[in-house]
């Protein structure tokens, strides 16, 4: 299999769960300065021109969670749950997740990291305040849940809690506020303590 990744927010938990499995993985580094991504080889794997993509035999795949449910999948892993009620409620995290939370957690890190780089100017401030208040909003329902579940699905980690944490690496320097909410932290904890989640990249040797 080849991973086509950059080191960016979404990428982040494929790589991650990659790492996690110790999957049979080559990563390929797409550089999104370069415009690698645009190029017609990588169009041709994903034709939406993002990060991650993986191949594997005949399967092009794209969408950073198919790709986490691809490689547990195949590692017969119950990251992806083997019972069919728990991939429904993997699936409730995963949809709410990208409609709400890491929707919420991916527009600050736009804001703060990536306008810089692309010379975007300044974050917004009222915007900020807005996704803040957004995050604020879909931080406590997980915080809720989370009170009473170890993980989002019950008591085994999943995709689905790759999927949430995804931007809160990036919580210092894009002010996402989750230390506010408690069971966020504990839950959060768990994860930081992987290595695969702490350092989800392979080495690159400079060009
Ligand atoms: N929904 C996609 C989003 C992928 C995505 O937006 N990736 C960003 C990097 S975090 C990207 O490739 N950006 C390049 C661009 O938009 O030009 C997924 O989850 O895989």
């Amino acid at each position: 299999m080849k991973l086509f990744y950059a080191t960016t927010f979404n990428p982040r938990k494929a790589c991650a769960v990659a790492r996690h499995l110790d999957a049979p993985v080559t990563f390929v580094h797409v550089d999104l300065l370069k415009g690698e991504h645009r190029s017609p080889d990588y169009l041709a794997v994903n034709p939406n021109g993002r990060v991650p993509a993986l191949i594997d035999g005949d399967t092009m795949l794209w969408e950073a969670d198919a790709i986490m449910c691809h490689l547990a999948r195949k590692a017969g892993s119950e990251l992806w749950p083997s019972d069919g009620a728990q991939q429904v409620e993997v699936m409730r995290w995963l949809s709410w997740n990208s409609q709400h939370f890491s929707s919420h957690t991916g527009n600050l890190y736009f804001e703060h990291l990536i306008k810089p780089v692309l010379g975007l100017g300044e974050p917004e401030p009222a915007a900020v305040e807005r996704m803040i208040g957004a995050f604020r909003d879909s931080a406590a329902v997980l915080n809720g849940h989370l009170r009473t579940h170890r993980y989002a699905a019950g008591d085994d980690i999943t995709i689905a809690d790759f999927a949430l944490a995804s931007g809160l690496p990036y919580a210092d320097d894009t002010h996402v506020p989750f230390a506010d909410f408690p069971h966020i932290v504990r839950w959060y904890t768990q994860l930081d303590a992987l290595p695969a989640w702490r350092d989800p990249y392979p080495a690159r040797t400079a060009a």
